[in-house]
């Protein structure tokens, strides 16, 4: 178990997540299915849905992405998407089930210009429709932060991607420093935190672990995890990565869901190349979210008929908003 640190929460010992993480797989999924049950209402899984609502063009060098600028990965770059574009997407995504919408951009950080006021009545529109609004903008400074807090914004998605050891082999045009700088300026602003990371892009399990570790030690645990299996892009330095097997994912998942028991951990990229009967195992682990529709942000995903079979066949009930 953990020991109470300087503000009174828990603190996991290195030792402790890595233990947790190597146990047979039966006992991680057995532990983490416990504690899931304990905090969450069984069978329940909310869905969310994403949209790119300025793609492409970045500037940074993220070896996984599609949308860096200095790839040739076929994806165009686009200006920002209007405004009532995108509430009529969110719309869309409202009627077809999510309760929850998230934005992205291509952005190494956020600037104080047209564009964010736009994203500002984005997210005042979307708030007002009764959904769950996250943003994941990149950089975000103090000010900003809470101009996105009155607006509305439920959730900022910043991931830390990977261990901080294993950063700098991904990403060297910002440092690991730098997220979790982010990360403490959306929670001085009383945002809740949306962040994990990838699996498959080269790391080791204590890569792995060091991410966990780092997450499930924030003064405040995020209050969502997504856990994405590498989406190999050709054109970027990781075009050839080996896909994860199911195995590394429930391994995550259950570490995560075990760390940060009253978390939404999201079952997020990697979906379309997975059975039902593997993504079965990953919310058996405590995975309690996926994103629907067909398409992540340049990516493709399962389209709603496969969700909808898989909600009848698993008998699994939509999680409501704000829950
Ligand atoms: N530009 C912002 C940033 O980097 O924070 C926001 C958008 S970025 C695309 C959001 C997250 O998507 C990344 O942090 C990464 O974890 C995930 N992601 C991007 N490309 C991916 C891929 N090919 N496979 C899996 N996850 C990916
Ligand atoms: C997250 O961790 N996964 C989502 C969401 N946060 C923004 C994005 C996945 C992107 C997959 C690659 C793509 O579609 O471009
Ligand atoms: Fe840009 Fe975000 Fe892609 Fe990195 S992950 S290249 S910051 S869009």
């Amino acid at each position: 178990m953990g020991v109470r640190g300087l503000f009174n929460y828990i603190m996991y010992s290195k030792k402790h997540v890595t233990d947790l993480y190597h146990q047979p797989i039966m006992d991680l999924i057995f532990q983490a299915s416990n504690i899931h049950r304990q905090h969450h209402t069984a069978n329940e899984i909310q869905v969310c849905t994403l949209l790119s609502i300025k793609t492409g063009g970045c500037p940074e060098d993220c070896a996984y992405c599609s949308q860096a600028a200095r790839y040739h990965t076929g994806v165009k770059a686009h200006k920002i998407l209007a405004v009532d574009e995108v509430l009529q997407h969110a719309q869309n995504a409202k009627d077809a089930g999510s309760t929850r919408f998230c934005m992205g951009a291509a952005w190494r950080e956020v600037r104080d210009n047209k564009d964010f006021d736009n994203v500002i009545e984005m997210v005042k529109g979307v708030n007002a429709m009764g959904m769950e609004v996250c943003c994941t903008l990149g950089m975000l400074t103090e000010s900003q932060a809470h101009k996105l807090k009155e607006a509305g914004l439920y959730a900022y998605n910043h991931n830390l991607d990977t261990g901080e050891e294993h950063y700098e082999e991904v990403i060297t045009t910002r440092t690991y420093k730098d997220r979790l700088e982010t990360i403490g300026n959306v929670q001085k602003s009383g945002i809740s935190v949306c962040s994990g990371g990838i699996i498959g892009l080269g790391e080791t399990d204590a890569d792995r672990i060091d991410m966990l570790f780092t997450l499930a030690n924030l003064n405040i645990q995020p209050e969502s995890v997504p856990v994405n299996a590498l989406v190999a892009i050709e054109g970027t330095p990781l075009e050839n990565q080996k896909r994860v097997s199911v195995w590394e994912m429930v391994r995550m998942i259950a570490t995560a869901r075990i760390l940060m028991p009253k978390t939404m951990v999201r079952l997020s990229a990697g979906r379309l190349e997975m059975t039902i009967e593997e993504q079965t195992l990953c919310f058996m682990a405590g995975a309690n979210s996926i994103f629907a529709g067909d398409k992540l942000l340049t990516t493709p995903n399962p389209d709603q008929n496969q969700d909808q079979q898989m909600f009848e066949l698993l008998q699994l009930t939509p999680r409501p908003a704000f829950k």
